[in-house]
């Protein structure tokens, strides 16, 4: 996931400036969370607004305060409506979601007001100097829904909406956010969608290459197309151990440096970055956004995978990233580790890895874990990107003692605070996307009382967009389920 959420969407700015960076990360599949949007929305977008909120919530001798960011709404809005809060997740909050989004086509049959608090840590929230490993401490999930709560508490009483009902919404990490507020906050959040939500934290997330092997085999070409990526994952493997290496593979797949076998870190991140290139294609399958690239599915995919014309296995898993790399932008495959590691080394708040890389891959060191690593058995993308590369990263990127046994505990802890998949909660809808590896994650049944929705054939967080006519009658029915709870939260006092 160094992957994106619903949420998190990249400003239209940013996806002007900053498009292939963005690209970048995402495509390398390391963060679940940055939604690129449509760049032809044609709006005013509502100011940035800056709230006054506490450094850490937890050690009441701090004082210490800093500005967050947040958006407002209230074109809908009527006396005792509701009051929705959008979650700010991994990334910057953009105040796209503020104009547009199935939320506030509710907002509108509802005469909501609408917020949108930025997440601690990203977009412009900056809670801290920079981001050096030490100012890092205040950055946890725990200390996101304190801030979301002393949100709400202040505007109760600058508004006076003690009496409305507030529902908090979020998909992705801040979908997990939205379950554990109404966890931890019930007098304050009234419901909660939470949208494609991992809410069980794991080390080692190595069923997610699953879920994208099965994703690809639901293509016309079902299983040839995994096939051919096997094939060309071995005929990567045996030019790797041949004496003639590499200098036919670095043209390939025109990687920006010389490939050195022996640097077995270089040769993980780029079997992870190939990996990535369908990994980012399955998890935002269809999702109605428009981008540079959206036109690329899985059909496209598994279609140049197994077409002979393109050559031989290994050169269209070649044809594949370079199409890839140019709907980024980028003119070579970065994939040294060094280069990676000075990125999310820099603590600088102008820095790219401030984008959410850094801040998000502390998250997954301290809390979360979520690796997508190759260990599974039957997947076709080789075994060279293993749970130990990604654990050496949170050492690398941070320094430290971090280790398999420390995450251990960290991800533990997470599951004990929060409940796992063991949470129970009502008023809560949790929607999953048939094709969304992050579902696995997820709460996908309702036999423990909670309200799981099923979306047929969609990716991550589909039911947060816009509605298209093109929406499937699966995903358009989902989103009426949603709707019908909502109207009943709404209705009942
Ligand atoms: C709220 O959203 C609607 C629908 O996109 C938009 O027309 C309106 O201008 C927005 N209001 C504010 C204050 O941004
Ligand atoms: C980061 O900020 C702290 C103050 O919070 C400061 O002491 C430290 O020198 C800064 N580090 C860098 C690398 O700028
Ligand atoms: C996707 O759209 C671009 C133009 O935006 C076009 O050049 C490209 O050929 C399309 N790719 C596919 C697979 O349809
Ligand atoms: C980031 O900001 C610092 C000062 O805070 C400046 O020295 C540096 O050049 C800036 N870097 C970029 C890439 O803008
Ligand atoms: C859970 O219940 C809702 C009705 O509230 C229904 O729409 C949905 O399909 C059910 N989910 C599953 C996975 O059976
Ligand atoms: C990918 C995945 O796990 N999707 C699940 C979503 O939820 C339904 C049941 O509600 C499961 O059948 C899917 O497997």
């Amino acid at each position: 996931m160094r992957r994106i959420t619903c949420l998190c969407s990249a400003l239209i700015i940013f996806v002007l400036v900053s498009h292939a960076e963005a690209w970048k990360h995402f495509w390398r599949g390391k963060w679940f969370h940055k939604k690129l949007e449509s760049s032809s929305i044609n709006t005013h977008f509502p100011p940035d607004q800056w709230f006054e909120q506490k450094l850490d919530h937890f050690d009441v001798v701090n004082s210490k305060n800093w500005k967050q960011r947040y958006h407002t709404n209230d074109t809908f809005f009527e006396g005792d409506g509701p009051v929705f809060l959008m979650i700010g997740g991994e990334g910057e909050a953009s105040p796209k979601w503020m104009v547009q989004g199935m939320w506030i086509e509710w907002a509108k049959k509802f005469n909501a007001l609408c917020f949108q608090l930025e997440h601690r840590y990203y977009g412009k929230s900056h809670p801290t100097k920079n981001m050096s490993t030490k100012n890092l401490k205040y950055l946890s999930s725990e200390q996101a829904l304190a801030d979301l709560a002393y949100f709400i508490e202040a505007k109760k009483k600058e508004l006076k909406l003690s009496h409305n009902k507030w529902i908090v919404f979020g998909g992705s990490y801040p979908g997990s956010l939205a379950a554990w507020f109404r966890l931890k906050y019930p007098h304050l959040a009234h419901g909660a969608v939470a949208s494609s939500a991992p809410l069980f934290a794991k080390i080692n997330f190595k069923e997610y290459l699953g879920v994208v092997t099965n994703a690809l085999e639901t293509t016309q070409q079902s299983s040839q197309c995994t096939a051919a990526i096997e094939q060309a994952t071995t005929a990567l493997e045996d030019e790797i151990q041949s004496s003639s290496c590499c200098k036919t593979m670095e043209k390939l797949f025109s990687l920006c440096d010389p490939l050195d076998v022996t640097n077995k870190l270089d040769v993980a991140n780029l079997f992870e970055t190939l990996a990535g290139n369908f990994e980012g294609v399955v998890q935002y399958n269809k999702d109605n956004r428009e981008f540079k690239g959206a036109n690329i599915t899985i059909d496209v995919l598994c279609d140049m995978m197994t077409d002979p014309k393109l050559g031989s296995p290994l050169a269209r898993y070649a044809a594949v990233n370079n199409v890839l790399l140019g709907t980024t932008g980028e003119k070579c495959l970065d994939f040294k580790y060094d280069k990676f590691l000075k990125d999310m080394r820099s603590t600088d708040w102008n820095s790219s890895a401030s984008e959410g890389g850094r801040q998000w891959t502390y998250q997954t060191c301290t809390e979360f874990g979520y690796y997508q690593s190759s260990d599974l058995e039957d997947q076709p993308f080789g075994k060279r990107f293993p749970i130990e590369f990604s654990i050496r990263q949170c050492s690398d990127i941070f320094g430290g003692k971090f280790n398999y046994k420390l995450l251990k505990n960290a991800v533990a802890r997470t599951n004990f605070i929060y409940g796992g998949l063991g949470l129970k909660l009502d008023r809560t809808v949790f929607p999953n996307g048939s094709v969304d590896p992050w579902s696995a994650l997820g709460i996908t049944s309702n036999s423990t009382g909670n309200v799981a929705i099923f979306i047929q054939g969609t990716a991550h967080c589909a039911d947060m967009y816009p509605p298209s006519l093109k929406d499937s009658l699966e995903l358009t029915g989902a989103r009426n389920v949603i709707e019908s709870h909502l109207r009943s939260w709404i209705s009942i006092d």
